[in-house]
């Protein structure tokens, strides 16, 4: 009698223990998950540069098609999270740029980088 209660101590132990070792995993998933949702929420763009305005805070691109946004290629002013990305950026440069959904539906570029 004595043995099995030991016994049945021994398994409960080692199920708790083995789903504390799940638990870990679990929220090392859900972490990684949230990592991966984070980059998500950019989209890729890629255009050239027609006029900036620094001041504004906008730039005006021209852009190709955007297919993680469902966007066709066009010519458009789009503003900047942070004026100082448009630091140096000249009209004519090739850029590729991410944006970010800054509220419901509008879309601000986070980066930008002069295609060389
Ligand atoms: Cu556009």
């Amino acid at each position: 009698m004595k043995a099995k209660a030991l016994i049945l101590t021994s398994v409960t132990l080692l199920t708790l223990i083995a789903s504390s070792a799940f638990a870990e995993e679990m929220h090392m998933h859900s972490h990684n998950h949230m990592e991966g949702m984070t980059t998500a929420q950019g989209h890729q763009g890629k255009g050239s540069v027609n006029r900036v305005d620094v001041k504004a805070g906008k730039v005006n691109l021209t852009h190709e098609p955007i297919a993680s946004l469902n966007w066709p290629a066009m010519t458009m002013d789009l503003d900047v999270m942070d004026k100082s990305t448009l630091n140096g950026l000249k009209a004519g440069q090739s850029v590729t740029f991410n944006l970010v959904e800054k509220r419901k539906g509008k879309y601000v570029i986070s980066e930008i980088s002069v295609v060389k």
